[in-house]
């Protein structure tokens, strides 16, 4: 009986070890779509993440992993062909309306991905 349980006590440990390197134990989740700004007024859309974490503290993460930008309408930034001043996981998002064609950006929206297992409010 005993050796069973440290079998199943060194198995446990094992995957406990190993879960990280897998990356199961960091499994990463994206914030919410977040719109704060509009290519109406001003220079263009500004979506910045010292902004964002400010404006939306507690669920937007001051690190993020990644970014993910998409007009309001849902598609992807990077299938616009508009041009982006800053399109970046740890300063956010701008679309600059004098570097466009059109001379107008699109509304663009923007989410986080942070550690799950961080405080910030996820989904
Ligand atoms: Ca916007």
């Amino acid at each position: 009986m005993m050796k069973l349980l440290t079998i199943v006590l060194g198995a446990a440990m094992l995957l406990g070890f190993m879960e990280p390197m897998l990356g199961a134990g960091h499994r990463p989740c994206w914030t919410r779509w977040i719109n704060s700004d509009s290519p109406n007024d001003g220079p263009g859309d500004i979506e910045l993440l010292a902004d964002l974490t400010h404006e939306f503290r507690g669920e937007v993460c001051e690190i993020p992993l990644k970014i993910q930008v998409e007009t309001v309408d849902g598609v992807p930034a990077n299938k616009t062909g508009q041009i982006f001043h800053l399109y970046s996981n740890t300063g956010g998002f701008i679309c600059r309306n004098d570097q466009q064609g059109s001379g107008k950006c699109l509304d663009y929206k923007v989410r986080f991905q942070c550690q799950c297992n961080s405080k910030e409010h996820l989904y």
